[in-house]
C-alpha cells in the first residue's frame, strides 16, 4: 500500500493525487503510488478518465537526485511511464508549482496537461549535466517542434504556463486554487467530445519537416558553439533530438537511453549533482537551527550610490523592497540614479522587463543626502570606499541615527566586521553582507558573521540572500572572507609564474580550456590594470605596465595588445616588461609547462588556501567554497568547484604537486590525502 498516493473516483474519473514531500521528487515511494495507483484505475470498468495531480507545493519536481547512483529500487519509471502511456482512458496531467525533469516527462506521457497560471514546466536537467532521460528528448519536439524544444532543454529553464499553453506544453491554463475541480472537469469534457485518444509519442507533424537534415542539428551546435564550450550534456540532447526526428519512437528512446548514460556516468553530471545539493547545503547553519526567527526586511537604506551601492540597491527594487539610497552630494546621488535608470532601460530595450516596471522600481528609491533618512529602516548596507576609518565613522553615526533592532550591514569585501562593529554600541546587529560585482547579477551573497553577531541576524541575512535571488554563503572574519582569499591566491600563481617563461596568453588559454570565460591577464586587462592597483608601494609588475600608461583594454594594452575592435594580440611591450621585471626579481626564465601543469600551478593553490579556511573555521565546509567560487567567481559549475575538483584529481597529485612549487600544503590537505580521503563529500 503506497504511503503518499490516494485514489479517489468522482463520476467515473479517478484521481489520483500524490503527496511526497518536499517537491515529489519521482522517488521510489513515488514510483510505486503511481504503479499502484495506475493500475488501479485501469482495472477498475468504472473509471472512465484519470486525472493525475500532486499535493504539497508542486506537481513532481524531477527524478529524485538523491537516488543516482545508487542500486535502483522499486517500481522503474520508464515502467510506470509506459502503463500510463498506454492506458486506453484519456489521462490528464493537472499541474501546480514547478513540474521538472522527470515530473514534466511524466506530464508528456499524459494524453493532456493543464495548469495553473502560476504553475512552471521544464527539462532543466542540463542543469545536472545531463539530458531528460525518461522520453523528454522524443516526446518534446513532437509537442513544440525540434527548435523550441532544443533551446527549452539546452537553457534548462522553466517555462510559465501562460508560455507553456502559447507553445503547447500544455493544452488549457486552470483556475488558481482549483486544480483538482478543473482537472476532473476537463477529463469530463474529454468523454463528452469522446476524441480519439493520441499519445504524444505518435504525433509526428512538428516533426517530419526536419526527418533527415543533420544540418540543422549540426547548425545549432555551431550557433552554440560558445555557449555549449566544454559541457557534454547540451550536445548530447541536441542529438537526442536528431533521434527523435529521424528513428522510429522505439529507437529513438534507445539512443536517448544510451546519450543519458554516457552523461550520468561522467564527471560533469556527478560534478553538478554534488553542485546542486551544497549550494542547498550553504543555507545549514549548525549552531543557527531553521527555526531561528528572522527579522522582516521591508525597508532597506544603501549609504553609497557607487557601482557596488547601486547594483546592491537594484537586488531589493527588483524583489519589490523600497530602498532609501544615501550620497554625500546631490552629484553622486544623481550619477547613481542614472546607472540605475539605465540599466534597467537596458534589461527593457531587451524585452526582459517593461517601461511600467523599470518606473515602479525606481520609483522604490527614496535619494537623500543624510544618513538621518534611515532612522526607520530594517536594514542597513554599507558600501562606501574601502577604508577602515571611513567605515567605522559611518557605522558610529549609524549607531546613533538607526532604530534599535535593524541590521547594519557592511559590503565591505576584506575589512574586519568585528572592528567596524566595534565602532557601535550593538555588534550583535553588524554583520557583512559581502556582494560580488555587478552585485545586481553574480549570485553569491558572503554574510559575514562577526565574534559578536547574533544569530537572528544570521538567520535573517541567510535568509535574505534566497529573498533577493541570490545564494548566501556564511564566512568568518579574515582577510578576503572565502572567495576573494582563496581566489587570490590563483592570481599571486599567476603573477609569479608569467615571470619564469609561460606567456600571459599561454596562462589565459590554459584556463580558458579548464573552463573558465577568461583568463587572469585577460581578465586583468578588462578590469584595468590601475584598478587592480600597483601593490602597497614596492615595486610590482603590474605597477610596471601602468607605469607605461598602459591601463588594459581601455588605455594603449595591457598584458595584450588591443586593435580598435578590442581584439587582443600578444604584446611585444608587454613582453619587455615581463622579462625585465623577471630580471628585477632575479627570477630565471626559461621554464615551459604544458597546459595541465598550468593550470596546476594556478589552482592547486587556491584548493590549499581552501582547506586553510576549513581548518580556521572560516568557511563551514568545503562545499560552502564551491558555491562561493562557482557563484562569485563563474568558476567552471560543471568541475564541481576548486575542492570537489581536487577530489577528483587526486589529492595526493595535488601535495605532490603544491610541493614542488615550494609551497608546503595545509596539514589537513596531506593528511586527508594520506587516509585517501576527500575534501568535499
Ligand atoms: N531530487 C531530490 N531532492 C530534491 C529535488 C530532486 N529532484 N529537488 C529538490 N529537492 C530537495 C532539495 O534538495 C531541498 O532539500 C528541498 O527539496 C527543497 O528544494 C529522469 C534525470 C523544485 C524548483 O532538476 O529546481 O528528472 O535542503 O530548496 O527553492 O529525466 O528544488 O530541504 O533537504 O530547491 O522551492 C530534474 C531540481 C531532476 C529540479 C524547488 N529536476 N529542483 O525549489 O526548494 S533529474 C530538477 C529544483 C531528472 C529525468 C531526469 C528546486 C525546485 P532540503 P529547494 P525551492
Amino acid at each position: 500500500m503506497s504511503e503518499v498516493g490516494t485514489y479517489d473516483v468522482v463520476d467515473g474519473i479517478g484521481v489520483i493525487t500524490v503527496d511526497n514531500p518536499p517537491v515529489n521528487a519521482l522517488g521510489v515511494k513515488t514510483r510505486v503510488a503511481l504503479d499502484e495507483g495506475f493500475r488501479k484505475f485501469a482495472d477498475d470498468p468504472s473509471v472512465k478518465a484519470i486525472v493525475l495531480t500532486c499535493g504539497g507545493r508542486t506537481f513532481f519536481a524531477g527524478a529524485d537526485i538523491s537516488e543516482f547512483g545508487k542500486p535502483p529500487q522499486g517500481p522503474n519509471l520508464h515502467e510506470v511511464m509506459a502503463l500510463v502511456e498506454n492506458l486506453k482512458k484519456p489521462v490528464v496531467a493537472a499541474i501546480h508549482g514547478t513540474a521538472l525533469g522527470g515530473g514534466f516527462e511524466v506530464a508528456l506521457v499524459c494524453h493532456y496537461r493543464i495548469a495553473v497560471p502560476s504553475a512552471k514546466v521544464g527539462l532543466p536537467e542540463v542543469a545536472l549535466g545531463l539530458l531528460p532521460g525518461a522520453g523528454g528528448t522524443q516526446r518534446l519536439p513532437r509537442i513544440v517542434g525540434p527548435e523550441a524544444a532544443l533551446d527549452i532543454m539546452t537553457g534548462g529553464k522553466p517555462v510559465g504556463a501562460k508560455k507553456a499553453l502559447e507553445v503547447g506544453m500544455i493544452d488549457a491554463l486552470a483556475t488558481e486554487g482549483q486544480l483538482r475541480e478543473d482537472g476532473i472537469a476537463f477529463a469530463r469534457k474529454l468523454l463528452m467530445e469522446a476524441k480519439p485518444l493520441q499519445r504524444v509519442r505518435d504525433r509526428e507533424d512538428k516533426i517530419a519537416d526536419f526527418r533527415g537534415k543533420p544540418e540543422f542539428f549540426d547548425g545549432y551546435l555551431a550557433r552554440n558553439a560558445r555557449a555549449f564550450r566544454g559541457l557534454k550534456a547540451p550536445v548530447n540532447i541536441t542529438r537526442a533530438v536528431q533521434a527523435a526526428v529521424d528513428l522510429p519512437f522505439d529507437e529513438g528512446m534507445k539512443r536517448e537511453r544510451e546519450l543519458f548514460l554516457e552523461l550520468v556516468s561522467g564527471p560533469q553530471s556527478a560534478a553538478l549533482r554534488y553542485y546542486f545539493f551544497a549550494e542547498r547545503q550553504a543555507a545549514k547553519i549548525p549552531d543557527v537551527p531553521a527555526d531561528t526567527p528572522k527579522l522582516p526586511i521591508r525597508k532597506v537604506g544603501v549609504i553609497g550610490a557607487g557601482t557596488m551601492g547601486g547594483g546592491i540597491t537594484m537586488n531589493f527594487l527588483n524583489v519589490g523592497i523600497p530602498v532609501t539610497l544615501v550620497e554625500t552630494t546631490q552629484e553622486a546621488l544623481d550619477r547613481g540614479l542614472k546607472v540605475i535608470r539605465r540599466n534597467y532601460e537596458g534589461s527593457a530595450a531587451k524585452g526582459r522587463m517593461t517601461q511600467q516596471q523599470v518606473e515602479e522600481r525606481m520609483a522604490l528609491i527614496t535619494p537623500a543626502l543624510s544618513m538621518d533618512a534611515l532612522a526607520n529602516v530594517d536594514l542597513v548596507i554599507e558600501a562606501v570606499f574601502e577604508e577602515m576609518g571611513l567605515k567605522k565613522e559611518i557605522f558610529g553615526k549609524l549607531d546613533k541615527i538607526v532604530r534599535q533592532g535593524a541590521i547594519l550591514a557592511s559590503n565591505t569585501s576584506f575589512l574586519d566586521i568585528d572592528e567596524i562593529a566595534s565602532a557601535t554600541s550593538r555588534p550583535e546587529w553588524v554583520v557583512g553582507l559581502h556582494f560580488f560585482s555587478p552585485a545586481n547579477v553574480m549570485r553569491l551573497l558572503e554574510v559575514v558573521r562577526g565574534a559578536k553577531t547574533s544569530k537572528e541576524v544570521i538567520a535573517t541575512s541567510m535568509d535574505l540572500g534566497k529573498t533577493i535571488g541570490k545564494v548566501s554563503v556564511l564566512a568568518g572574519v579574515c582577510f578576503g572572507f572565502i572567495a576573494n582569499r582563496v581566489m587570490s591566491k590563483r592570481s599571486l600563481a599567476a603573477n609569479e609564474l608569467v615571470l619564469r617563461g609561460p606567456t600571459p596568453q599561454q596562462i589565459d588559454k590554459a584556463l580558458f580550456d579548464y573552463g573558465f570565460a577568461m583568463g587572469p591577464f585577460a581578465m586583468t586587462d578588462l578590469v584595468g590594470l590601475d584598478v587592480i592597483g600597483r601593490g602597497s608601494g614596492e615595486r610590482t609588475l603590474n605597477g610596471d605596465l601602468v607605469a607605461l600608461d598602459r591601463l588594459g583594454q581601455k588605455k594603449n594594452g595591457g598584458y595584450y595588445d588591443y586593435d580598435e575592435k578590442r581584439k587582443a594580440s600578444p604584446s611585444p611591450v608587454a613582453a619587455k616588461v615581463i622579462e625585465d621585471f623577471a630580471a628585477y626579481k632575479g627570477i630565471e626564465r626559461g621554464l615551459t609547462l604544458s597546459d595541465e601543469e598550468i593550470v596546476g600551478r594556478l589552482l592547486f593553490p587556491v584548493v590549499n588556501e581552501g582547506v586553510k579556511l576549513l581548518e580556521e573555521g572560516i568557511a563551514l565546509r568545503a562545499s560552502d567554497i564551491d558555491v562561493a567560487l562557482i557563484l562569485g567567481y563563474n568558476w567552471p559549475a560543471f568541475t564541481g568547484g576548486p575542492m570537489h575538483w581536487a577530489d577528483s584529481v587526486g589529492l595526493q597529485k595535488v601535495v605532490d604537486s603544491l610541493r614542488s612549487m615550494g609551497i608546503e600544503p595545509a596539514k589537513t590537505l596531506v593528511e586527508r590525502a594520506q587516509q585517501g580521503g576527500a575534501l568535499a563529500k
